[in-house]
């Protein structure tokens, strides 16, 4: 690919931002959209191109947002579609873009659609969900939803079973019904109307399900695990559709979230000459510690390096020159990232969080940053379910504890705190004021208690903070082509604790190395280095040459 012809959204970086926890300024304990507006300048500051807003649309809140009663208005609890607006304007203003999170695999069951479609069998709304007949207490298959029990609900209005692959108040769309797919792309193109600048597209690979709805062992969740249904034989026509009828019609950005997927479907979904998406989230690396049997994601596992750098590797060698990848260590359903591969305590949590940036946004692909992200924020490590909010968290804890005692509440407890999704979920850490100057009154989640030390005005104040070195990373992508557009090369991929690899492009070439562990670490750089290189970026002071100190980060230019 020449310089010339790249799109903006390969140059770019983008920051998520979860509206519920990012800023509260109505006194109501949740975040707000005037608390965004409000911040714009220190994301403007902190050098990003994109915002990514998780769904603020009309929603009874099953799902924190992702049970979507109304797609084309604004939450009360974030606001009026002025306000929208306003945002919207105000973001364009210091050139930022917005994208939206799309969630079409499934409506809230408030949503005119569904209440239309539950109120009888003959409804014109009727198809625009899956119904099927079956027994109370007998549904139509044996598929698991992913948020516990059974991914069919009876209803009794018109005795017939809806599906629903996630909570029971977020029944699936049939995306077989070519009315129902003609309402979701008119949606969409009312948005882009308004000017958002592109989808981030909820479970989207979940869309078209398999003919028939099987049992077996295609069930969308396998109890407590993963497996799904997922990449059903009509996705890639729907995608190209959607892209007929929306996506073409202007210069957007759009990042499918496809769980389940390997990197020849990556290709698929996001090659350039497919007209699907521009890039999508794979899950491999962030599955890497889930277990196999038994809990899946609630283990306390940790990702082997020598996997994840296998998966990374696959996924940059398997999309070059055809499709594009995108860069995340965490979002709003994992833990924290500095938690997870990094180290957490005191000692180390700066320098680990540092050298994780480092790892991720050198690599190619467009880089994702999750709110907080920035400042190195932690794992909530909240003890008490009491303290817990997400709905995931709250049925597994039902479903593995309560009901089937397969734990005992001290070993699930320790699972929630290392993988449930609230991890992500605590408020923006801005100050020392009363919950870390989120909200002055009692909050939705509780604030992570580390505020008095992690928190935005203390890192804006100290130029080697964590917040700086993510600045810096940015600008290195802005003004570096290698950085887009360079050759990925893993090095050393059977080293258990070093991450080490080179970037190269018209005659340049960067050696970029991370240490993962605490440890001190001999590093066979000469072999890579020529003697005349510079050091880009670093997250110690000076440099050792072959010593790497405990997630010591540094990147090389030859
Ligand atoms: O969070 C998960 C793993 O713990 C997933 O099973 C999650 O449900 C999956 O990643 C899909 O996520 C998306 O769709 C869900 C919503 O709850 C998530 O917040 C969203 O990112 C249903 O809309
Ligand atoms: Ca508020």
């Amino acid at each position: 690919m020449t310089d010339q012809a790249i799109k903006w959204w390969q140059k770019a970086v983008v920051y998520q931002v979860y509206p519920r926890s990012f800023q509260d300024t109505n006194h109501d304990g949740i975040g707000d959209l005037q608390g965004i507006i409000q911040h714009l300048d220190y994301l403007q500051k902190l050098g990003v191109d994109v915002i990514w807003l998780n769904p603020i649309y009309r929603s009874p809140n099953d799902d924190n947002g992702y049970d979507i009663s109304d797609y084309q208005e604004i939450a009360s609890d974030f606001g009026t579609m002025a306000d929208f607006e306003e945002l919207l304007k105000a973001a364009h203003d210091k050139g930022l873009k917005i994208i939206m999170d799309l969630v079409v695999n499934h409506t809230s069951d408030e949503h005119a659609w569904f209440k239309e479609s539950r109120s009888n069998t003959t409804n014109k709304y009727r198809d625009f969900y899956f119904w099927r007949v079956g027994n109370a207490g007998n549904p139509p298959n044996n598929w698991d939803s992913a948020f516990g029990g059974s991914a069919w609900k009876y209803d009794e209005q018109t005795k017939e079973y809806y599906l629903h692959t996630f909570s029971t108040k977020q029944p699936d769309l049939n995306w077989e019904n070519p009315q129902m797919r003609q309402s979701i792309y008119d949606m969409m193109n009312w948005w882009l109307k308004k000017g958002v600048d592109g989808f981030r597209m909820d479970v989207i690979n979940q869309i078209s399900k398999l003919p028939g709805l099987p049992d077996g062992p295609l069930k969308p969740h396998s109890k407590f695990g993963d497996a799904r249904v997922t990449n059903g034989p009509k996705v890639h026509d729907y995608l190209q559709e959607m892209n007929r009828e929306v996506l073409s019609k202007k210069d957007i950005m759009t990042v499918g979230e496809t769980h389940g997927i390997t990197p020849d479907d990556g290709v698929k979904y996001a090659g350039f000459d497919r007209q699907e998406l521009n890039m999508v989230f794979e899950f491999q690396h962030l599955r890497l510690d889930n277990s196999q049997h038994g809990f899946g994601k609630w283990s306390t596992r940790k990702t082997s390096l020598v996997e994840l750098k296998k998966v990374i590797n696959n996924w940059q060698v398997a999309l070059k020159d055809k499709a594009w990848n995108s860069l995340f260590w965490n979002n709003h359903d994992t833990p924290r990232a500095v938690s997870r591969f990094g180290n957490d305590s005191e000692q180390y949590r700066d320098v680990s969080a540092k050298m994780l940036a480092t790892c991720l946004h050198l690599l190619q692909g467009t880089p994702y940053i999750y709110q907080g992200e920035e400042l190195g924020m932690t794992n909530a490590h909240f003890k008490n379910l009491a303290d817990y909010r997400d709905i995931e968290t709250l049925n597994a804890y039902q479903d593995i504890v309560t009901k089937s005692h397969l734990l005992t509440n001290d070993d699930m407890m320790q699972r929630i705190e290392a993988n449930s999704r609230d991890n992500s979920r605590t408020p923006m850490q801005w100050n020392t004021l009363v919950n870390a100057g989120f909200s002055d009154v009692t909050l939705w989640i509780k604030v992570n208690p580390n505020y008095s030390t992690i928190k935005v005005d203390a890192a804006l104040v100290d130029k080697n903070s964590t917040w700086y070195y993510y600045q810096k990373l940015i600008t290195l992508r802005h003004d570096y082509p290698l950085v887009t557009l360079g050759d990925f090369k893993l090095l050393l991929a059977d080293d258990p604790n070093i991450f080490m690899y080179q970037r190269h492009w018209q005659g340049q070439t960067w050696l970029v190395i991370c240490n993962f562990t605490e440890q001190t670490l001999n590093c066979p750089v000469n072999e890579y280095l020529n003697g005349r290189e510079q050091q880009i970026i670093s997250n110690y002071a000076d440099d050792q040459h072959n010593n790497l100190r405990p997630y010591e980060s540094k990147v090389y230019s030859m």
